[in-house]
């Protein structure tokens, strides 16, 4: 009548999770339409089509209202051009789900966007938390040399809105290398939501 609980190991090395439930694979070529340079991303993906990006590894239990998912995301290092290896990013579809990112090992960004654009970029650094709050758009972004390991934890019953990105052309910052370290420059594809847009996010929230 109870769930049984359950312990599991993370490698904060390799994001590899023991007991886990589930797992997938984001290659380069996974990825189109999400970098700016669109001649760069072909070339990567000309060159090998399966480079990894991204590993998730995750415990989903049974989907009862109230529990939770966790996992972890292993983010391999690299470029398409001037810009860092991204995540698809996305909202929850439910948007007043929040999730913590837990920083395991290596460098990155958590890049966060509301529904009217607001943007805030918090550093993912081993051993720090970061709370994504509900409505916010959220991406990481691997700034290192070496991979990103991040474990994650969010309510079951959040779900993703992987379009809302696409939507407006992007999230409103792309993050760069400049040759000294990372920057956030204006992604000039970006179209601000709509008030429409915006009310149809609201109203996700339960
Ligand atoms: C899900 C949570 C993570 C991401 C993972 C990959 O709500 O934020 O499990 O799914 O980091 O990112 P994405 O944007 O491809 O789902
Ligand atoms: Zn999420």
């Amino acid at each position: 009548m109870y769930i049984e609980p359950t312990s599991h190991t993370v490698n904060s090395m390799t994001g590899d999770l023991s007991n886990s439930t589930g797992r997938y694979r984001k290659k380069i070529s996974d990825l189109k339409g999400i970098y700016a340079d669109h001649a760069k991303f072909f070339a990567l993906c000309a060159q090998d089509p399966d480079r990894i990006v991204y590993d998730v590894c995750e415990v989903r239990p049974k989907a009862e209202s109230g529990d939770l998912i966790f996992g972890t995301t292993h983010m391999l290092p690299g470029k398409v051009g001037s810009e860092f290896f991204v995540t698809r990013g996305h909202i929850h579809a439910c948007a007043n789900r929040p999730e913590t990112y837990y920083g395991e090992s290596g460098f990155g960004l958590m890049v966060l966007e509301s529904p009217r654009g607001d943007v805030r970029i918090m550093e993912v650094t081993p051993k720090t938390i970061i709370y994504v709050p509900p409505m916010w758009i959220h991406r990481s972004v691997n700034i290192g040399d070496m991979p990103l390991v991040m474990s994650f934890c969010y309510p079951v019953d959040s779900g993703q809105d992987y379009d809302v990105i696409a939507r407006s052309g992007g999230m409103a910052v792309r993050i760069v290398e400049n040759g000294l370290g990372w920057q956030a420059i204006d992604n000039t594809d970006y179209k601000p939501r709509t008030e429409e847009q915006i009310q149809a996010i609201h109203a996700t929230q339960d």
